[in-house]
Protein backbone atom coordinates (compact mmCIF):
# COMPACT_ATOMS: atom_id res chain seq x y z
CA UNK A 1 0.00 0.00 0.00
CA UNK A 2 3.32 2.27 1.27
CA UNK A 3 4.12 1.71 -2.21
CA UNK A 4 1.37 2.42 -4.22
CA UNK A 5 0.67 5.46 -2.28
CA UNK A 6 4.87 6.92 -2.80
CA UNK A 7 4.38 6.16 -6.94
CA UNK A 8 0.79 7.83 -7.00
CA UNK A 9 2.68 10.76 -4.76
CA UNK A 10 5.86 10.58 -7.44
CA UNK A 11 3.47 10.35 -10.37
CA UNK A 12 1.59 13.69 -9.46
CA UNK A 13 4.81 15.57 -8.70
CA UNK A 14 5.75 13.99 -12.40
CA UNK A 15 3.35 15.49 -13.72
CA UNK A 16 3.17 19.01 -12.00
CA UNK A 17 6.84 19.43 -13.30
CA UNK A 18 5.74 18.74 -16.77
CA UNK A 19 3.17 20.88 -17.05
CA UNK A 20 4.73 23.69 -15.13
CA UNK A 21 7.79 23.07 -17.71
CA UNK A 22 5.72 22.42 -20.66
CA UNK A 23 4.12 26.04 -20.05
CA UNK A 24 7.64 27.68 -19.03
CA UNK A 25 10.49 26.25 -21.29
CA UNK A 26 8.69 24.88 -24.55
CA UNK A 27 10.15 27.52 -27.23
CA UNK A 28 6.94 25.94 -29.77
CA UNK A 29 4.54 24.47 -29.81
CA UNK A 30 5.62 21.30 -32.50
CA UNK A 31 8.63 20.99 -30.30
CA UNK A 32 9.28 18.30 -27.68
CA UNK A 33 9.31 19.92 -24.02
CA UNK A 34 12.32 19.91 -22.12
CA UNK A 35 10.91 18.83 -18.54
CA UNK A 36 14.09 19.32 -16.74
CA UNK A 37 13.55 15.93 -15.10
CA UNK A 38 16.83 13.89 -13.60
CA UNK A 39 15.07 11.39 -11.62
CA UNK A 40 14.74 7.79 -11.98
CA UNK A 41 10.93 6.63 -11.38
CA UNK A 42 8.99 3.59 -10.47
CA UNK A 43 7.65 2.82 -13.78
CA UNK A 44 11.51 3.13 -15.30
CA UNK A 45 11.82 0.26 -17.54
CA UNK A 46 15.40 -0.69 -18.14
CA UNK A 47 14.60 -2.54 -21.25
CA UNK A 48 13.55 0.62 -23.11
CA UNK A 49 11.35 -1.34 -24.94
CA UNK A 50 8.03 0.51 -23.35
CA UNK A 51 9.67 4.36 -23.99
CA UNK A 52 8.13 4.76 -26.95
CA UNK A 53 5.92 7.27 -26.80
CA UNK A 54 6.62 10.78 -27.57
CA UNK A 55 5.02 11.93 -25.13
CA UNK A 56 6.93 13.74 -21.97
CA UNK A 57 5.86 11.59 -19.28
CA UNK A 58 6.83 8.31 -20.68
CA UNK A 59 10.03 9.11 -20.86
CA UNK A 60 11.35 9.13 -17.33
CA UNK A 61 15.69 8.61 -17.07
CA UNK A 62 17.01 10.35 -20.07
CA UNK A 63 20.23 12.39 -19.52
CA UNK A 64 19.56 16.76 -18.95
CA UNK A 65 20.19 18.40 -21.71
CA UNK A 66 21.54 21.60 -22.70
CA UNK A 67 19.16 24.29 -21.47
CA UNK A 68 20.20 27.30 -23.86
CA UNK A 69 20.87 27.85 -27.35
CA UNK A 70 18.59 25.76 -30.87
CA UNK A 71 20.89 26.55 -32.98
CA UNK A 72 21.45 23.94 -35.38
CA UNK A 73 25.35 22.36 -35.70
CA UNK A 74 26.28 20.23 -38.52
CA UNK A 75 28.40 18.07 -36.68
CA UNK A 76 28.96 14.34 -36.41
CA UNK A 77 29.83 13.05 -33.46
CA UNK A 78 31.38 9.61 -34.16
CA UNK A 79 32.25 8.07 -37.81
CA UNK A 80 33.52 4.47 -37.71
CA UNK A 81 35.36 3.37 -40.44
CA UNK A 82 35.94 -0.27 -40.37
CA UNK A 83 38.98 -2.35 -39.49
CA UNK A 84 40.85 -4.29 -42.28
CA UNK A 85 38.52 -6.07 -44.49
CA UNK A 86 39.00 -9.37 -45.03
CA UNK A 87 38.76 -9.20 -48.68
CA UNK A 88 39.61 -6.02 -51.39
CA UNK A 89 36.12 -5.21 -52.51
CA UNK A 90 35.80 -1.69 -54.05
CA UNK A 91 34.00 0.29 -51.89
CA UNK A 92 32.22 4.22 -52.01
CA UNK A 93 30.73 5.63 -49.14
CA UNK A 94 26.86 6.86 -47.74
CA UNK A 95 26.25 10.17 -47.09
CA UNK A 96 22.73 10.68 -45.34
CA UNK A 97 20.80 12.71 -43.12
CA UNK A 98 17.93 11.70 -40.44
CA UNK A 99 15.06 13.77 -40.41
CA UNK A 100 13.59 13.67 -36.76
CA UNK A 101 12.04 16.09 -34.11
CA UNK A 102 13.75 14.36 -31.13
CA UNK A 103 17.17 14.90 -32.85
CA UNK A 104 17.23 18.27 -31.30
CA UNK A 105 17.31 16.92 -27.43
CA UNK A 106 18.77 13.67 -28.15
CA UNK A 107 21.59 11.45 -30.04
CA UNK A 108 21.00 9.44 -32.70
CA UNK A 109 22.62 6.10 -34.48
CA UNK A 110 22.64 4.86 -38.07
CA UNK A 111 24.21 1.47 -38.87
CA UNK A 112 23.68 -0.99 -41.51
CA UNK A 113 22.80 -4.39 -41.80
CA UNK A 114 24.59 -7.20 -42.27
CA UNK A 115 26.42 -7.54 -45.58
CA UNK A 116 26.64 -10.72 -47.52
CA UNK A 117 29.82 -12.60 -47.74
CA UNK A 118 31.80 -9.94 -45.29
CA UNK A 119 33.36 -10.09 -42.32
CA UNK A 120 35.42 -7.47 -40.09
CA UNK A 121 38.01 -7.13 -37.85
CA UNK A 122 37.13 -5.98 -34.66
CA UNK A 123 39.30 -2.81 -33.73
CA UNK A 124 42.51 -3.36 -32.39
CA UNK A 125 42.28 -0.98 -29.60
CA UNK A 126 39.17 -1.61 -27.53
CA UNK A 127 36.43 1.30 -27.35
CA UNK A 128 36.09 3.22 -24.61
CA UNK A 129 32.71 3.53 -22.23
CA UNK A 130 33.78 5.93 -19.38
CA UNK A 131 32.37 7.56 -16.67
CA UNK A 132 32.43 10.99 -15.78
CA UNK A 133 30.46 13.67 -13.40
CA UNK A 134 28.12 10.76 -13.17
CA UNK A 135 27.75 10.72 -16.88
CA UNK A 136 28.52 7.36 -18.87
CA UNK A 137 30.28 9.10 -22.07
CA UNK A 138 29.79 8.35 -24.75
CA UNK A 139 25.71 8.04 -24.51
CA UNK A 140 26.02 6.01 -27.82
CA UNK A 141 28.48 3.60 -28.32
CA UNK A 142 28.09 1.58 -31.88
CA UNK A 143 30.39 -0.96 -32.17
CA UNK A 144 31.12 -4.53 -34.34
CA UNK A 145 30.00 -7.54 -32.95
CA UNK A 146 32.44 -9.30 -31.37
CA UNK A 147 34.21 -6.15 -29.92
CA UNK A 148 35.31 -5.30 -26.38
CA UNK A 149 34.21 -2.43 -24.63
CA UNK A 150 36.50 -0.66 -21.57
CA UNK A 151 34.48 0.57 -19.34
CA UNK A 152 36.34 3.20 -17.27
CA UNK A 153 35.41 5.32 -14.20
CA UNK A 154 36.94 8.83 -14.04
CA UNK A 155 35.25 9.99 -11.10
CA UNK A 156 36.54 10.25 -7.50
CA UNK A 157 33.58 7.99 -6.12
CA UNK A 158 32.29 4.20 -7.16
CA UNK A 159 30.49 3.73 -9.73
CA UNK A 160 28.97 0.17 -11.47
CA UNK A 161 28.20 -1.03 -14.39
CA UNK A 162 24.95 -3.18 -15.96
CA UNK A 163 23.09 -3.98 -18.09
CA UNK A 164 19.65 -5.95 -18.54
CA UNK A 165 19.66 -6.75 -22.02
CA UNK A 166 23.44 -8.37 -21.87
CA UNK A 167 22.05 -9.55 -18.39
CA UNK A 168 25.91 -8.50 -17.40
CA UNK A 169 26.84 -6.88 -13.61
CA UNK A 170 30.65 -5.79 -13.50
CA UNK A 171 30.58 -5.29 -10.37
CA UNK A 172 31.41 -1.54 -8.74
CA UNK A 173 35.03 0.10 -9.04
CA UNK A 174 36.50 3.08 -8.07
CA UNK A 175 38.23 6.29 -9.89
CA UNK A 176 40.98 5.20 -12.78
CA UNK A 177 40.25 1.81 -12.65
CA UNK A 178 38.45 -0.46 -15.64
CA UNK A 179 36.76 -3.00 -16.54
CA UNK A 180 35.88 -4.67 -20.27
CA UNK A 181 33.26 -6.48 -21.46
CA UNK A 182 32.90 -8.88 -25.21
CA UNK A 183 29.91 -8.38 -26.65
CA UNK A 184 29.25 -11.55 -28.55
CA UNK A 185 25.73 -10.93 -29.69
CA UNK A 186 24.12 -8.28 -31.90
CA UNK A 187 21.50 -5.63 -29.79
CA UNK A 188 20.81 -2.69 -28.35
CA UNK A 189 22.50 -2.77 -24.73
CA UNK A 190 21.61 -0.41 -22.16
CA UNK A 191 24.06 0.57 -19.74
CA UNK A 192 23.20 1.53 -16.22
CA UNK A 193 24.36 1.85 -12.56
CA UNK A 194 23.34 0.73 -9.68
CA UNK A 195 24.40 3.76 -7.59
CA UNK A 196 23.09 6.32 -9.51
CA UNK A 197 20.06 5.72 -10.96
CA UNK A 198 19.91 8.44 -13.45
CA UNK A 199 22.96 7.16 -15.70
CA UNK A 200 22.66 5.48 -18.70
CA UNK A 201 23.86 5.11 -21.94
CA UNK A 202 23.47 2.58 -25.21
CA UNK A 203 25.80 -0.24 -27.06
CA UNK A 204 24.73 -0.67 -30.13
CA UNK A 205 25.95 -4.42 -31.37
CA UNK A 206 25.43 -4.10 -35.13
CA UNK A 207 27.03 -6.51 -37.70
CA UNK A 208 29.48 -4.37 -39.65
CA UNK A 209 31.58 -1.57 -38.36
CA UNK A 210 29.74 0.96 -40.25
CA UNK A 211 27.97 3.32 -37.76
CA UNK A 212 27.44 7.44 -37.30
CA UNK A 213 26.89 8.63 -33.87
CA UNK A 214 24.87 12.39 -34.56
CA UNK A 215 24.77 13.97 -31.81
CA UNK A 216 21.48 16.03 -30.41
CA UNK A 217 21.23 19.67 -31.48
CA UNK A 218 22.79 18.68 -34.70
CA UNK A 219 21.86 18.79 -38.50
CA UNK A 220 21.39 15.22 -38.47
CA UNK A 221 23.64 14.77 -41.44
CA UNK A 222 26.24 11.57 -41.55
CA UNK A 223 29.00 9.79 -43.24
CA UNK A 224 29.89 6.53 -43.63
CA UNK A 225 33.12 6.11 -45.60
CA UNK A 226 35.13 2.83 -47.15
CA UNK A 227 31.60 0.46 -47.73
CA UNK A 228 31.58 -2.01 -50.06
CA UNK A 229 29.73 -1.59 -53.03
CA UNK A 230 26.24 -3.27 -53.78
CA UNK A 231 22.75 -2.46 -51.97
CA UNK A 232 22.81 -1.98 -48.38
CA UNK A 233 19.98 -1.68 -45.64
CA UNK A 234 20.68 1.63 -43.16
CA UNK A 235 18.72 1.42 -39.68
CA UNK A 236 18.45 4.26 -37.68
CA UNK A 237 18.03 4.22 -33.35
CA UNK A 238 17.22 6.39 -30.87
CA UNK A 239 16.19 6.18 -27.61
CA UNK A 240 12.82 7.97 -28.62
CA UNK A 241 11.96 5.56 -31.67
CA UNK A 242 9.29 3.45 -31.65
CA UNK A 243 9.68 -0.55 -32.50
CA UNK A 244 8.26 0.10 -35.79
CA UNK A 245 11.13 3.15 -36.31
CA UNK A 246 13.56 1.27 -35.41
CA UNK A 247 12.64 -1.90 -37.59
CA UNK A 248 12.66 0.06 -40.29
CA UNK A 249 15.68 -0.26 -42.96
CA UNK A 250 16.54 2.35 -45.70
CA UNK A 251 17.72 0.75 -48.91
CA UNK A 252 20.83 2.85 -50.38
CA UNK A 253 23.47 1.73 -53.52
CA UNK A 254 26.87 1.79 -53.19
CA UNK A 255 28.88 2.63 -55.97
CA UNK A 256 32.40 2.60 -56.30
CA UNK A 257 34.05 5.89 -54.86
CA UNK A 258 30.73 7.25 -55.32
CA UNK A 259 28.78 8.75 -52.46
CA UNK A 260 25.38 7.69 -52.01
CA UNK A 261 22.48 9.86 -50.42
CA UNK A 262 19.96 8.56 -48.19
CA UNK A 263 17.47 10.30 -46.44
CA UNK A 264 16.10 8.79 -43.19
CA UNK A 265 12.76 10.08 -41.93
CA UNK A 266 11.60 7.51 -39.33
CU1 LIG B 1 27.57 5.41 -10.89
Amino acid sequence: MKTKLLFITVSLLAATITIFSSCSTSPSTDEPADHGMDMQMSSFDPSGKNIVSESTDAVLYRQPLPSAGWEVQPKVLYSKRPGATKDDKPTGSISGVVKHRWLRRVPYVVYLDPIDDAEFDVPEDNPLMDQKQSTFVPKILPILVGTTVDFHNDDPFTHNVFSPEGEYDLGNWGQGQQKEYEFKETGIYTQLCRLHPQMIAYIIVSETPFAAVIEAGSDGSFALEDVPVGRHGVRVWSERLTEEQIGKSYTVTVRENQAASVTIEP
